[in-house]
């Protein structure tokens, strides 16, 4: 290997992107392997399931016995059954895809039981035609798909409020985000169907769910790129995520894509729900709160190396996350490994578009040095990820929801990783 494909572009031991090459990896000064916690690699002897003669077909296949990860954080409020949120294990996975039984999940009052052939959708309020669709009628609209990230807009939301760096890993802090492709029938096709009345400016979206949870969308984004979901990369909708359909509103606050959808009454203003009052709303220094924040900001966060997933022998070690934008695609991911003192350009793959995650890749010499890792995306319109200092001097620590500010990862010496706001 030339050793000019080793000359650092940024401090502290970045790489020119060619270093990303297969063979150079495999050649560089100790070819690194992240400490991935693998129950195969672990295992000493042969676990059971490994004895014996191959196993046979299965109608649906599981993940391998070695592979245990799964959601994390799932946690339930208190005296209640099933209102809380568990995590997509971001570190965990990789390219753009978020496999349906890992998409995190944020349920108001748990998950309800439906049954598919029984539950309709019903369109009324300011319409000529009030309208009732089965699963059954609606398969047979034609069918949009979507690839697209869904973030809940109280994601990450402890690394704005708590005055000293959790030490969190990534799934804990920001595994409110997924992404899928989702197939569903465009809202704008059934809003034509019932015929819009003058003075029509919202329509309210309801859950089946026993909160029955609501939100207020501007008619705009329902005849814009909303869709009714049914599939959810490539299957029908997990029960957690909405089945047997949801509101699927791109770019928004996941909150506002309402699971178990039942109905949607046509109105000429915002229902003021709780969701859209006393949250989902942030509250600003001068004490006003700013409500109706629909659009997901700039974002980007590193997976690996991530606490957890720390660093062993000396030698180029990948930096690899994911970048996602509610504004515009993302155009450019930039990683520093000094604190962000200096910045390269990492590599942007996936399909991408409007929309929809990218990964991204760095390669990165470790000496043993001690480093802090950061990342910082910019959009197609131009906004670029601010810093967490930059978040808590606009909005205050109050503020709680549309939280994008970047990840810093301090790595020891020792390899280890943890969350730092330094
Ligand atoms: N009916 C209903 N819809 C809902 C919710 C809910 O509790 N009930 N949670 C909302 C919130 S806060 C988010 S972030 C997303 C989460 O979607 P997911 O569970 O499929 O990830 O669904 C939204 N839609
Ligand atoms: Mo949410």
């Amino acid at each position: 290997m030339d050793d000019t494909t080793l000359v650092p572009v940024a401090g502290n031991g970045l790489l020119p992107l060619r270093a990303l090459n297969r063979r150079q990896l495999l050649t560089g000064l100790g070819a690194g392997a992240l400490a991935l916690p693998s129950a195969a690699l672990a295992a000493g002897g042969r676990p059971s399931w490994m004895q014996g003669a191959g196993v046979g077909m299965r109608g649906y296949g599981t993940p391998s016995p070695a592979e245990t990860v799964g959601r994390v954080a799932i946690a339930s409020q208190p005296g209640t059954t099933g209102s809380g949120a568990s995590r997509t294990p971001l570190a965990a996975l990789e390219g753009t895809i978020t496999p349906s039984g890992l998409h995190f999940e944020r349920h108001h009052s748990g998950v309800p039981t439906i049954d598919p052939g029984a539950h309709r959708l019903h369109i009324h309020g300011l319409v000529e035609k009030p309208l009732a669709f089965s699963l059954e009628a609606l398969d047979r609209y034609p069918l949009v798909t979507q690839l697209r990230f869904l973030e809940c807009s109280g994601n990450s939301a402890v690394n704005l409020a708590a005055p000293e760096a959790p030490d969190l890993d990534v799934a804990t802090l920001h595994g409110l985000v997924s992404q899928s492709e989702w197939v569903g029938v465009p809202l704008s096709i059934l809003l034509e169907e019932a015929g819009l009345k003058p003075g029509a400016a919202w329509v309210i979206a309801e859950g089946a769910d026993a909160a029955a949870m609501s939100r207020s969308v501007p008619l705009a984004k329902a005849l814009d790129d909303a869709i009714v979901a049914l599939y959810q990369n490539g299957e029908r909708l997990r029960p957690e995520n909405g089945y047997p359909m949801r509101l699927f509103l791109p770019n928004y606050e996941g909150n506002m894509s309402v699971k178990w959808l039942r109905r949607l009454k046509v109105t000429d203003q915002p229902a003021m729900t709780k969701d859209e009052t006393s949250k989902y709303t942030e509250l600003m220094p001068d004490g006003r709160a700013a409500q109706f924040t629909f659009t997901m900001g700039v974002k980007s966060v590193i997976t690996r190396p991530s606490k957890g997933y720390g660093l062993g022998a000396h030698g180029i070690y990948p930096i690899t996350g994911l970048a996602w934008s509610g504004q515009g695609e993302i155009r450019r991911v930039e990683v520093s490994a000094d604190g962000g003192r200096s910045w390269a350009d990492a590599a942007l793959e996936g399909p991408g578009g409007p929309g929809a995650m990218v990964r991204f890749r760095m390669p990165w010499h470790w000496q043993g040095q001690p480093a802090t890792l950061v990342s910082r995306a910019t959009d197609s319109t131009g906004a670029r990820q601010p810093t967490r200092e930059m978040l808590v001097q606009a909005r205050g620590p109050q503020s709680l929801y549309h939280y994008n500010g970047q990840q810093r990862w301090q790595v020891s010496a020792a390899g280890d990783v943890r969350n730092s706001y330094v």
